[in-house]
């Protein structure tokens, strides 16, 4: 069946998750690729905080990029990215996703807010060295896990792969991933696959 799908993104942003996915998918789709909509009422009709990404599937709006790739995935299921409901990879994508979200992409975007994006008077410095710490924590289960395996749903390139590889490689950007070999030749791996959206600077 068709979709009629409607990104609304930013190149390198958490929406590149999206489109990653969607192209791994192969459905068509057009994206709105405007930072000028964030924090605008014209986003925020689809995003209550008006933040991208946020989609458009069939008339119906949705937010939140794991959420998202997750349900795409589930819409063309004969592309293999995602296993069915009750199956142990299904529940090893919930793991992982909720594992990178919670214990290590929070700790960046924390970073993030308070070293540059947040007004100088609302920074807390003192937050940043203790947030890296735990943004390695998380780092060291994923470097042991893929010292062990290509990809991190049985062997096999998934949507968990695109969840992740974001926030991994946001790692990299911000010079947190000293002494994780694993993680950076899953990295290559990542960057080797043709539809790749991750930023690779
Ligand atoms: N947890 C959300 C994060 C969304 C998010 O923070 N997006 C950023 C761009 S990557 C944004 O729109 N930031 C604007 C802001 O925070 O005002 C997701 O994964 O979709």
């Amino acid at each position: 069946m068709d979709h009629q799908i409607t990104l609304y993104g930013v190149d390198f942003a958490r929406s590149a998750r999206c489109r990653w996915a969607l192209l791994e998918l192969g459905l068509a789709f057009d994206e709105i690729a405007d930072g000028s909509l964030i924090g605008s009422d014209e986003l925020r009709a689809i995003h209550p905080q008006a933040k991208v990404p946020a989609i458009m599937i069939d008339g119906e709006p949705l937010f939140e990029s794991a959420a998202i790739c997750t349900h795409l995935c589930d819409l063309a299921p004969e592309k293999g990215l995602i296993g069915p409901a009750g199956s142990r990879e299904r529940a090893l994508h919930a793991q992982w996703t909720s594992f990178v979200l919670t214990e290590m992409e929070g700790y960046l975007w924390s970073n993030v807010k308070h070293t540059k994006f947040y007004p100088e008077a609302k920074r807390v410095p003192e937050i940043v060295a203790p947030n890296a710490k735990e943004f390695r924590a998380g780092a060291k289960v994923f470097d042991d896990v893929l010292g062990e395996t290509p990809f991190l749903i049985g062997g096999q390139f998934s949507v968990t792969d695109i969840i992740v590889g974001w926030t991994v490689n946001w790692g990299r950007r911000l010079g947190h991933l000293d002494g994780f070999p694993h993680l950076a030749a899953y990295l290559e791996r990542l960057f080797e696959r043709d539809h790749c959206t991750l930023n690779p600077e």
